[in-house]
């Protein structure tokens, strides 16, 4: 359990990890079926042993939070984890006519001229997506991705379920409920998104005052995606406790293929080589009642030391 069972899964992989070819072309050591739990009453869970950004943790999952679906939120707040699904569709699409971008992913950690001409299209992408509205309409967008599931899945009827809104009050009004569940997979949509969803579905739990959650991540990119993943749920989790006066208790992380990238092996064993120390704490703004009211700025972490983040290639 804590960052102990996270060190312990990625140790897992690298000794009986698969190897295994996958989408990107990039390969991986990989399992299938493994579960973290996180005590969140005892810290909040930013793993020490490299340095993971709350603040793109968190404007991330306030973007999810609204429903949004376009990366200009998240270029306004400098977040640019997204960037590379939507640019993909812009550079595939017969609007762009700079240089011929395929397999930008892959190219531009073997070829540093290509590099530098993906690095100047990026930058011509952000600064349209930020300053040409239309361009942002068109792609920005990622298509049906969480933040549309979550807060506006459409029904055969053409009606929408809010189903944040809906497992809130379902926590607060029936708290010994056991279906108080969010899907992201919506089998229909998959093939309108950018990525089809990662995190897939989670439920919670009410117990003794505390509300605990699960989530069920189809796919995990250990090194890069999952510090990340643990950190937005435990958020997550705290924020929709604090909105229906529990405390948070536990975050239980249940992943389908775990991989390890085999770019991000020395990376993996440089963080295996440190000592974790002990988590956070989160501070929420106590002038904030609903989930959907919080801005980045009514989240403070306390006691954050951890160990220097350590840089890796991502796969597209
Ligand atoms: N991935 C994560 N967490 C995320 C996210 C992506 O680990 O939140 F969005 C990784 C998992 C996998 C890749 O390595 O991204 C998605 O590829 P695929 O759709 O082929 O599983």
């Amino acid at each position: 359990t804590g960052e102990q069972g996270y060190l312990d899964l990625c140790q897992y992989i690298l000794k009986h990890g698969t190897k295994k070819t996958d989408r990107t072309n990039t390969g991986t050591y990989s399992v299938f079926g493994q579960q973290m739990r996180f005590n969140l009453s005892e810290g909040f869970p930013l793993l020490t042993t490299k340095k993971v950004p709350f603040r793109l943790v968190a404007s991330e999952l306030l973007w999810f939070i609204k429903g949004d679906t376009n990366i200009q939120y998240l270029l306004q707040h400098n977040n640019n984890i997204w960037n590379e699904w939507a640019f993909k569709r812009w550079v595939e699409s017969s609007d762009y006519d700079g240089p011929d971008m395929t397999d930008f992913g892959n190219r531009r950690q073997q070829d540093h001229e290509f590099n530098q001409l993906y690095q100047e299209q990026m930058n011509i992408f952000k600064d349209k997506i930020l300053n040409d509205q239309a361009f942002a309409a068109k792609f920005g967008d990622l298509g049906n991705v969480y933040g549309k599931q979550w807060r506006a899945w459409k029904t055969s009827q053409n009606e929408t379920i809010d189903q944040l809104k809906d497992v809130i009050q379902s926590i607060r009004h029936n708290p010994d409920s056991r279906r108080h569940i969010v899907s992201a997979w919506n089998p229909e949509d998959v093939p309108n998104m950018a990525l089809p969803p990662c995190h897939t579905l989670f439920q919670f739990y009410v117990a003794e005052g505390k509300l605990s959650c699960q989530l069920y991540q189809r796919s995990a990119d250990m090194f890069l995606g999952v510090p990340f993943n643990i950190a937005s749920y435990a958020l997550l989790t705290y924020l929709i406790a604090h909105e229906c006066g529990l405390e948070a208790g536990e975050f239980v992380h249940t992943l389908g293929d775990l991989h390890i990238y085999t770019n991000h092996l020395e990376q993996v064993k440089t963080q295996l080589g440190r000592h974790a120390g002990s988590f956070p704490k989160l501070k929420i703004n106590g002038e904030k009642a609903s989930v959907f009211d919080f801005e980045l700025s009514d989240f403070e972490i306390h006691d954050y030391n951890p160990h220097p983040s350590i840089k890796a290639p991502i796969a597209v």
